[in-house]
């Protein structure tokens, strides 16, 4: 077979690749090919490989692209955000610069709850389009599969609005969106009172999101004065019931055994763990849960970050996403959730960027198709305009990416979107 595109002359490419010789939590263990190839035909990677290009895979019509020895990689996957929501929070600024706390915010009303009242008066094409314009930046950084929430709706018209979203969104912008049902991410004003009324709502709820199959995923905000675990186990365990993947949002500010929960019902992932106990750690290792860490969220709330360096040398997989959302993480910027990464937390350039590709496509149960370069997966690659892969790390703060391929055309040429 011929190449539709082939680039060549790639300095480095980060296939992402799993090799063999792969030992538990070895974070460092993806190919990486220098003077290197890749050819496309039909969307998905026909071959791969270093030195000159095969005379075999290049035919009359296949457009030869010279990368210039700059540095291509799997497309980035975003695998946590709260991506559809209305309005803004930037009046709670003052309140966090003076100390008041996250979840001193929500008690008082605001922070989740003040989105919840934006997002349900919003109309279907208002959240659409803010989260349009959103992933045409996501997709400037490097990011063409996203994970979204739903969660600001906190009844059943608004969450499938939110979810409808999502689906709308998939079908009409280059980038994948995979779609979560959050219907317990706070208690809403109007069950103040009775919150053990507003888990019986949301356990009725999951049926009816499961039919309209618009979620594959269920997600809690397992945390101090919003679900405890008990009432995280109910609801989850409902879900299960209902076939939905589970993911946990964990120990985040307060250590309540979120990540243990994780572990005794198998969840894909446990997201957050700042506060993650040792007993939390051997239950995601023990149960191969997968630990998300957001470190846009540490960095902005002020709070500790996730144990990471333990979690990899207890041989837990770990991804990185931004958990971009109105509130704690209002960023959309993939890059420098890495650059934290990096900075921060000591992960060196290969473990965050296997963070960001292959593991997130395992946060997502999409690792048969997408978060590697090989043979028959999507042919979803970026090219970050730098010569080596340290330099994305050391000048940080800017957007390094050049280009951007979607199943192989090309939606961002030179930082700029490239589809109508
Ligand atoms: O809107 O504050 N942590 N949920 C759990 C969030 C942050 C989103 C928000
Ligand atoms: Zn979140």
């Amino acid at each position: 077979m011929k190449g539709d595109l082939i680039l060549y002359n790639i300095g480095t490419l980060v296939t992402s690749k799993e090799l063999q010789r792969e030992s538990i939590g070895d974070m460092e263990n993806i190919e990486i090919l220098h003077n290197a190839y890749l050819a496309v035909s039909k969307g998905k990677v026909l071959a791969l490989g270093q030195g000159e290009v095969p005379k075999s895979i290049v035919g009359e019509e296949t457009l030869l692209v010279d990368a210039h020895k700059k540095v291509v990689t799997p497309g980035i996957i975003d695998s946590h955000t709260h991506l559809v929501h209305y309005g803004s929070r930037e009046n709670e600024l003052p309140l966090k610069i003076k100390g008041v706390p996250y979840l001193g915010i929500l008690k008082k009303g605001g922070g989740i709850l003040s989105t919840v009242r934006d997002t349900r008066k919003a109309t279907e094409e208002q959240l659409f389009q803010k989260a349009y314009d959103v992933l045409n930046r996501m997709l400037a950084f490097g990011v063409t599969t996203v994970e979204s929430k739903s969660g600001y709706g906190l009844n059943l018209e608004t969450e499938l609005k939110q979810l409808r979203t999502n689906k709308k969104l998939n079908e009409n912008h280059p980038i994948d969106v995979i779609s979560t049902f959050l219907g317990a991410h706070a208690v809403p004003e109007e069950y103040k009172d009775d919150p053990k009324g507003y888990v019986n709502e949301v356990i009725r709820m999951l049926p009816i999101i499961k039919e309209s199959n618009l979620a594959e995923f269920c997600d809690i905000f397992c945390e101090d004065s919003v679900f405890n675990v008990e009432e995280s186990r109910h609801i989850l365990k409902e879900a299960k019931k209902c076939a939905f993947k589970l993911k946990i949002h964990a120990d985040e500010i307060v250590s309540l055994g979120g990540a243990e929960l994780a572990g005794e019902l198998s969840a894909i992932s446990a997201e957050h763990l700042m506060a993650i106990s040792d007993k939390g750690i051997k239950e995601l290792c023990k149960n191969n849960v997968i630990a998300n860490i957001l470190p846009g969220t540490s960095f902005n709330l002020g709070k500790d970050y996730a144990p990471v360096r333990k979690m990899i040398d207890k041989g837990i997989t770990v991804a990185i996403s931004t958990d971009y959302n109105p509130g704690s993480c209002p960023c959309e910027n993939i890059q420098l959730a890495m650059n934290i990464a990096s900075a921060q937390i000591k992960m060196t350039p290969i473990e965050i960027f296997k963070s960001v590709t292959i593991n997130a496509a395992k946060a997502v149960g999409r690792q048969d198709t997408i978060g590697s370069l090989e043979v028959g997966k999507l042919a979803d690659f970026v090219v970050f305009n730098v010569e080596n892969l340290n330099y994305i790390f050391y000048n940080f703060g800017i957007n390094h990416v050049e280009d951007v391929y979607k199943q192989g055309e090309k939606v961002i040429s030179k930082g700029k979107i490239n589809f109508s």
